[in-house]
């Protein structure tokens, strides 16, 4: 491992974390990972120096309270210069060397990971067009990843229209990750790179649809992934190699043999 320590706060488990830790597993750049279950967060400061806080100091004229945005509700606890270094006041956060540098959103994190290494590995390309290649599928792999999170927080309540948003951004992706699949043994050329990375921590997150079918099929839905197996062939088996490797395994643990 290098010194060149990236520092990271979430909740944890967190695929959009994933993604860095398997990313530093292959090019060994050292991350400092904090943070606390998904419901602990609210008790935390969200600060460069995270902690968690005490019961006195969680108020609502607390000078860092703040009103949640998505994927949390009610009170959160953020400084002001964490909401300077993370305008969007989102975690995943990570922040470069002193602390002076945020980077948010979970793919970015992860181009920052690799960039980080002395030696990369090839994770990002072997040249600028591809290193821009690798770009295009993790901008493709935000917009399912977005509609995923919007599909999987609104699961007790979902709407036809959120189902049908979700089903066509599944199924324009796939279809793009499949095509990808019958030129290059990996998504964005005939290495692993990033883009295979995001590709299975994305999609991953996705999948735990198909934990919650029984709450789809009550609600009058299918799983829209049902039968990724057989529409998308390369794409799904793709996932499948690429979550028995140990730099993956060692992360998501058995996560995605539970969703495959
Ligand atoms: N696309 C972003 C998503 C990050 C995001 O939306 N995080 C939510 C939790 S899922 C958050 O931090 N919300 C803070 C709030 O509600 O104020 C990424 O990949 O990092």
């Amino acid at each position: 491992m290098t010194n060149k320590a990236i520092k990271i706060f979430s909740y944890l488990p967190n695929p959009r974390v994933w993604k860095s830790l398997v990313a530093a597993q292959f090019c060994g750049v050292a991350l400092e990972v904090t943070g606390d279950k998904p419901a602990n967060l609210q008790n935390w400061l969200w600060d460069y120096d995270a902690r968690q806080l005490s019961e006195n100091e969680r108020v609502d004229d607390s000078p860092h309270a703040r009103v949640s945005k998505r994927g949390f509700s009610g009170t959160l606890f953020k400084t002001d210069a964490f909401l300077q270094a993370h305008p969007f006041g989102t975690v995943p956060a990570a922040f470069g060397d002193d602390g002076s540098i945020g980077i948010f959103e979970s793919n970015s994190i992860l181009r920052s990971v690799v960039r980080a290494a002395e030696n990369d590995n090839g994770l990002y390309g072997a040249s600028g067009n591809e290193a821009s290649r690798i770009d295009s599928f993790l901008d493709a792999t935000l917009v399912l990843a977005r509609e995923a999170q919007v599909y999987l927080l609104s699961m007790n309540e979902l709407s036809p229209a959120t189902h049908e948003r979700m089903r066509s951004a599944y199924e324009f992706y796939l279809s793009g990750i499949d095509q990808a699949l019958t030129t290059n043994n990996y998504v964005a050329t005939d290495k692993l790179t990033i883009a295979d990375i995001g590709f299975v921590c994305d999609l991953g997150q996705f999948l735990r649809e198909r934990l919650l079918k029984s709450r789809l099929n009550d609600q009058g839905f299918e799983v829209i992934s049902q039968d990724m197996e057989q529409e998308f062939p390369r794409a799904a088996a793709h996932l499948k190699t690429l979550s028995a490797m140990p730099q993956f395994s060692e992360h998501l643990g058995d996560y995605l043999s539970k969703v495959l």
